[in-house]
């Protein structure tokens, strides 16, 4: 089975949470997308009724708007019953690291108000701890004065071997910087080793003036769904 294919297994079990007249955070990236796609799906066969979206990024507004899912927002449904998202990494806890695909803040304050958020996930982004992978934990920045920010970052994670790096926006050219949905950039953390205390790590982090929010999503996921050679395992809180 390709990643693609596992991604797709993962996101549809999860759609089999969703019940009609439900509030929905819809997820962002490769994995989400194809659970917002099987929620369109279901609409369209009638088999799911009465369904609202909160869309995660302005790339998922579009998405779900072609496949005419009904949309709002966070001002008209400041309470939502289940988001479905994927992740960059999961640890043994459930806590994750998010926003490669750079929609981090508005996956956080979504799926900060969740009664549930099922995570879909293939196998490859189990970890055993948070920055193990050696892929960039993304912190979401004001473009003002962001060198200043991106130095302070590197050096409050020095214990663990961070190198911080303006992300850029390569659609257009490796000089531009990328620019989130809300304006902002993005600083990716590359750590070698343990951060330690996460909740220690991401209250410094947000104590910076400067950093908008960050892509810890700390004892958020109540649900885990990781689709693997072996099979799809469902792991609750
Ligand atoms: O950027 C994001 O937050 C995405 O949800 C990311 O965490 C997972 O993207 P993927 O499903 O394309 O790997």
């Amino acid at each position: 089975l390709t990643q693609d294919e596992l991604k797709k297994i993962a996101a549809y079990k999860a759609v089999e949470y969703v019940e009609s007249g439900m509030v929905l955070g819809l997820g962002t990236g490769s994995t989400a997308r194809h659970a917002v796609d099987r929620i369109g799906e279901l609409l369209r066969q009638g088999k799911l009724k009465n369904i609202v979206g909160v869309p995660t990024s302005k790339a998922t507004h579009e998405q779900a708007l072609k496949l005419g899912i009904p949309l709002s927002d966070l001002d008209s449904h400041p309470r939502l019953d289940l988001a479905i998202d994927g992740a960059d990494e999961v640890d043994p806890a459930l806590n994750l690291v998010k926003g490669r695909g750079g929609s981090l803040l508005r996956e956080k304050m979504v799926e900060g108000v969740c009664k549930k958020f099922i995570v879909i996930v293939d196998e490859s982004k189990m970890v055993a701890h948070l920055g193990g992978s050696g892929l960039a934990l993304p912190v979401e920045v004001v473009p003002f004065c962001w060198k200043f920010t991106a130095e302070r970052l590197q050096g409050m994670f020095e214990h663990a071997g961070c190198v911080a790096k303006l992300r850029t926006d390569n659609a257009e050219s490796s000089e531009l910087p990328y620019v989130t949905d809300n304006g902002n950039y993005i600083v990716d953390l590359y750590l070698e080793r343990e951060l330690g205390d996460l909740n220690v790590a991401s209250d410094k982090m947000l104590r910076l003036a400067g950093v908008v929010e960050h892509g810890m999503f700390l004892e958020m996921a109540t649900t885990l769904i990781v689709a693997g050679e072996l099979g799809v395992c469902v792991k609750n809180k």
